[in-house]
């Protein structure tokens, strides 16, 4: 039998009024299932057919542990440490840009992950203006998005090549950021989400690593650098709570390693010492757990998400303003041959490989 109240119009709390058409009624009677809740298992299964894309830039002096740390975190080999012949070769004239692309499968679900490498950054004597060529990269990838976007014929689904985070790795000196430091993360930081660590952290004692910690958070807040998460993309209460957590500990104080050794009868990664086994996964001894829990089991999609609303929007509305609403044509600040940015050799290489 129908309630009386739903006759009537009467409201109850299990009817609920669409607030943007006033006089239509959604009624949902608890007793009688409809099956709204079924929506999440269908959009379960199209996620899982169409897998995820995720882009990571890593960037930071050669030798800090870049590649190491990749590979720790996905647990293969996603980044590949560079071969170095000549002294000469070790670090090159330019900032190269490389990105891979592999294809990972954990439990069914599928993701094309791209890490983007950097090497060369802030190698050499004069380091000023090194973040252009990554800043022009980032803007390169938001500029082919946009394009894809226009089209009239557009694909069904946009290839997704943005930067969604950078890593920013900083030498464990235990001192403060250095300037390079700063003016990376100054401008980065307005495109790109940032996450800042702190490289080989195994080098640092344990209040060598908490002083470093807090000097770090100090500088980024006397320099209005805004990493990720940033506080004013918070969408809710419970959003800010976990996310001032995070804050708290940025940046993380990480180890990588790729070699497993036996501790307690257990396989673990990590590094042997004269001293003892320094273990990459337990949070007594470095940060890198709660590295790995934010950028992939906790905050991928809201990582991917700010880069879509957030630094993307940005972009698209600052580009559609300056070509007064005709995107074809090209962007003013987005030089035309890479090289001449800063003598840039951008190297796109894409490999794909199954795990
Ligand atoms: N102590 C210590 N050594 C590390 C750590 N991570 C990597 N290493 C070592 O540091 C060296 C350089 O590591 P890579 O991962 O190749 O460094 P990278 O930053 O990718 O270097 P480039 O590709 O040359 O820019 C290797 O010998 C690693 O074994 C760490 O967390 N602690
Ligand atoms: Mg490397």
């Amino acid at each position: 039998m129908i309630p009386q109240h739903a006759v009537k119009g009467i409201p109850h709390p299990t009817i609920s009024s669409h607030p943007s058409r006033a006089n239509v009624c959604v009624c949902v009677y608890m007793r009688h299932y409809v099956g709204i809740d079924a929506i999440l298992e269908q959009m379960r299964r199209k996620a899982m057919k169409q897998g995820f894309e995720l882009n990571i830039m890593i960037v930071g002096q050669s030798g800090l542990g870049k590649s190491t740390l990749m590979n720790t975190l996905f647990k293969s080999k996603v980044s590949r440490k560079s071969v170095v012949s000549t002294p000469e070769e070790r670090i090159p004239k330019t900032i190269e840009i490389k990105s891979i692309s592999h294809d990972i499968e954990e439990k069914g679900v599928r993701m094309k992950l791209t890490v983007i490498d950097t090497p060369g950054f802030g190698d050499h004597i004069n380091n000023e203006n090194c973040w252009q060529p990554i800043m022009k990269f980032i803007n390169d990838q938001y500029e082919q998005y946009l394009q894809e976007e226009i089209n009239i014929d557009r694909k069904k689904r946009i290839p997704d090549s943005r930067v969604h985070c950078c890593m920013y790795f900083i030498p464990p000196t235990g001192h403060c950021l250095r300037p390079l430091d700063v003016e990376f993360m100054s401008r980065l930081s307005k495109v790109v989400n940032i996450v800042p660590v702190i490289a080989k952290a195994d080098t640092l004692t344990l209040e060598e690593r908490d002083f470093f910690k807090q000097t770090i958070r100090e500088g980024l807040r006397a320099n209005g650098i805004d990493v990720y998460p940033q506080k004013e993309f918070d969408e809710d209460a419970d959003d800010r709570m976990i996310n001032d957590k995070i804050r708290e500990m940025i940046p993380f104080a990480v180890v990588g390693s790729n070699q497993e050794y036996q501790v307690n009868g257990k396989r673990l990664l990590g590094r042997k010492t004269k001293w003892g086994t320094i273990e990459v996964e337990n949070i007594a001894h470095c940060e890198f757990a709660h590295l790995r829990d934010l950028l992939i089991r906790t905050h991928m999609q809201n990582i991917k998400d700010i880069t879509s609303s957030i630094h993307y929007e940005v972009y698209r509305v600052r580009r559609l303003n300056e070509t007064n609403g005709q995107p074809n044509a090209q962007p003013p600040n987005t030089l035309v041959n890479p090289q001449q940015a800063n003598g840039v050799a951008a190297q796109h290489q894409v490999l794909t490989h199954e795990m």
